[in-house]
């Protein structure tokens, strides 16, 4: 069965947004896998490579790292499952979905870093606080407490571009849920399971009812 290396806080939280991105993929796909629940500091210990970053995806003797890259190679390996791209013309345009949502995540680091590092597993904590402040230049509590409004204002202005898509179409496939949907909900799906201030309501309610129709089509319930 296909394993799924997937970064896990505690109370088995799974919070990245491109370990997301994979979870969601795999249930599109109907691809039966396991979750293994993976800590910042084990994922050099993941089998058959020498892995900087989750998700992780090993099926039987393949094991690929990057987001972007499993999706491909899912729909390439599993073609008569239900595709994540429907056009090689698609698969192109969602590299910039995948850049568009990307941008996003240096806001919801600065609205919810400190929220995020409570909800680590304790062994990860020293790394997660050493690394973080290092990039930022800050620590954890000043960069929420002073970043954290602003970031949020730039992160909903940032959003009213899919809100305007999602006035015409249901899903950013269009009329079915495809790859492009799940970058996207990866990243909000970060920010909405570890940050302590910013709530669903916060989105527009065009964002608000394509999230949670597809964590209904998907069955996610947290
Ligand atoms: N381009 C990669 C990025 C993956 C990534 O950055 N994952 C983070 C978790 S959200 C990670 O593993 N970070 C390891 C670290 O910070 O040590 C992808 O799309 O999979």
């Amino acid at each position: 069965m296909i394993k799924l290396y997937e970064l896990t806080g505690n109370n088995n939280l799974i919070f990245s947004p491109y370990c997301w991105r994979i979870r969601l993929a795999l249930l599109h796909k109907k691809v039966r896998f396991s979750s293994e629940k993976t800590a910042f500091i084990d994922i050099k210990t993941i089998p058959n490579g020498n892995f900087k970053t989750v998700p992780v995806l090993l099926d039987n003797d393949t094991a690929i790292s990057d987001s972007y890259k499993i999706a491909e190679y899912l729909d390439a390996t599993y073609p008569t499952q239900p595709l994540l791209f429907n056009s090689k013309e698609l698969c192109a345009f969602s590299t910039f979905i995948e850049g568009w949502a990307n941008a996003l995540h240096s806001d919801i680091a600065k609205i919810a870093i400190a929220d995020i590092y409570d909800h680590l597993q304790e062994k990860d904590k020293p790394y997660f606080k050493t690394s973080r402040e290092a990039f930022f230049g800050d620590t954890l509590a000043e960069i929420q407490s002073k970043d954290g409004d602003t970031a949020k204002i730039t992160l909903l202005a940032k959003l009213t571009v899919l809100d305007k898509y999602l006035d015409k179409f249901e899903f950013l496939g269009g009329t079915t849920p495809l790859y492009s949907d799940f970058i996207v909900f990866g990243t909000l799906q970060w920010l909405l399971s570890t940050s302590n201030t910013f709530q669903m309501s916060d989105f527009s309610p065009a964002v608000q009812s394509w999230f949670l129709s597809l964590k209904k089509i998907y069955d996610i319930n947290d």
